[in-house]
């Protein structure tokens, strides 16, 4: 229900959401497309891309053996709830009360103090409490973003973490008598700049992140086959929780795609979490719909929620490690039909309207462009339209049938938004 006064969706008292009540406050902005999503855990549906994609990770990680137990190094968590706090998602990893990606407009937020987790970071500090020194964690995460072939409102990340006290970090490092050289891992004289942070060794920090991006480029050489002849790159990053940071691409077809963000914890995490003192470590993330388009050729991020057995029917397979392309079933037409109105008051935020969108459209819509955007001066009034691209994954949808669909939208965005619909 929307209230054209407040140009707010209202909402009851009380969400119930998996079992659980939770109060809706000024924060809450969920809607039902998302909830309709809760518990697909599409990364443990078997035969599902997703599926396999996450299997052929969890064996290269499989592989590699504690040294002394020889059992695997790595713990992998894929069941926990997508639903976190505001402190987990925000706080236990160091993000700034005033950081953008706190804001109501990027998240999904059930109330004040909860949300959909926008990353699997969310858990770094509770698993590493629980005392996991080298875990991955697999999960769905929520976000409000534009509407494209390679963006949705739920995706899935995989989250790397390895930490290292002293003794594991340099092993290795011998000097020619078969000795330890006196190596640290801390420094009392140590300023931040841009390869490190306060306190940390460069040494450390060196042979971290030597590690890190190993276990990245190895990761992506058992992944892809072709990928001797695929170009790839570290970009310089920030996230609040690893200092310094790096993005990896690969290129393909002359475009650059962003697989992960990564980088050396922030002490101040691993101190949040209980082991400040003896240990350093690495922590990834990395976007597994966007591996798998790749991996597979799957052109539209849409076809992972597909129920269709065109779809499907080609993920059947028991051996994750099986090469194969999707094959497009057939492409349906595209329908275009733009959307311009005047505003009332205030300017819309494009991911309001997007979200709504998404809600009314749902997977029809394939994708939503600002294409103009002015202010009226006389008018005192801004104007934006849209065009909004409807195209259903399998089959042909009917002029009718989208008409009705936009008229709903437009009808939605008078009552959300106070606009003139021209
Ligand atoms: C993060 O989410 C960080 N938590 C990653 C991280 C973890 C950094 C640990 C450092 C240490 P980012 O917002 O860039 O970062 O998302 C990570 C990856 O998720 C991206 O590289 C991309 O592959 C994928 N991704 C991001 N947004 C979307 C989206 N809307 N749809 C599909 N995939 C996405
Ligand atoms: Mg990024």
């Amino acid at each position: 229900e929307y209230d054209p006064i407040k140009q707010t969706i209202i909402y009851p008292p009380e969400l119930l959401i998996n079992n659980k009540n939770y109060p809706t406050d000024s924060w809450t902005n969920v809607n039902p497309h998302i909830l309709s999503r809760l518990g697909q855990n599409l990364h443990r549906q078997k035969n599902h891309p997703l599926y396999h994609l996450t299997n052929r990770i969890r064996q290269y990680f499989y592989q590699q053996k504690d040294p002394r137990k020889q059992s695997p190094k790595f713990s992998i968590i894929d069941n926990l709830s997508p639903i976190v706090t505001v402190q987990q998602n925000f706080d236990s990893i160091c993000t700034p009360n005033d950081h953008v990606s706190r804001t109501k407009s990027m998240n999904y937020y059930i109330n004040k103090d909860t949300l959909f987790r926008a990353h699997t970071s969310a858990h770094q500090v509770d698993l590493i409490r629980s005392g996991l020194n080298a875990f991955l964690c697999i999960g769905d995460v929520y976000r409000r973003d534009s509407i494209d072939p390679t963006h949705y409102p739920i995706f899935h990340q995989c989250e790397g973490v390895q930490l290292f006290n002293k003794e594991e970090l340099f092993m290795e490092n011998r000097n020619v008598r078969g000795e330890k050289d006196n190596l640290q891992i801390f420094a009392s004289n140590e300023y931040r700049d841009a390869t490190k942070q306060e306190g940390h060794t460069l040494e450390a920090v060196k042979l971290v992140e030597a590690s890190l991006k190993q276990t990245i480029t190895d990761l992506f050489k058992t992944l892809f086959p072709n990928a001797a002849t695929l170009n790839s790159r570290w970009i310089d990053a920030t996230f609040p929780f690893t200092h310094p940071s790096w993005e990896y691409e690969i290129e393909i077809d002359g475009k650059w795609y962003e697989l992960l963000g990564c980088g050396i914890i922030e002490q101040s995490v691993l101190e949040n979490s209980g082991l400040g003192k003896d240990y350093i470590g690495w922590a990834f993330g990395l976007g597994l719909e966007r591996i798998a388009m790749i991996m597979y050729g799957i052109p539209d991020i849409r076809l992972f929620w597909s129920t269709d057995s065109g779809f499907l029917s080609q993920f059947q397979f028991e051996d994750s490690t099986r090469p194969v392309q999707y094959k497009p079933v057939s492409a349906y037409p595209q329908c275009i039909n733009d959307l311009s109105m005047w505003m009332n008051k205030t300017r819309i935020d494009p991911l309001d309207l997007y979200d709504l969108v998404r809600s009314i459209g749902g997977d029809l819509i394939e994708q939503v462009l600002l294409i103009d955007e002015f202010y009226h001066e006389k008018k005192d009034k801004h104007s934006q339209t849209y065009r909004i691209i409807y195209r259903s994954m399998d089959r042909t949808l009917t002029k009718n049938e989208i008409n009705m669909i936009h008229k709903d939208i437009e009808n939605h965005c008078q009552k959300q938004f106070d606009v003139e619909i021209r």
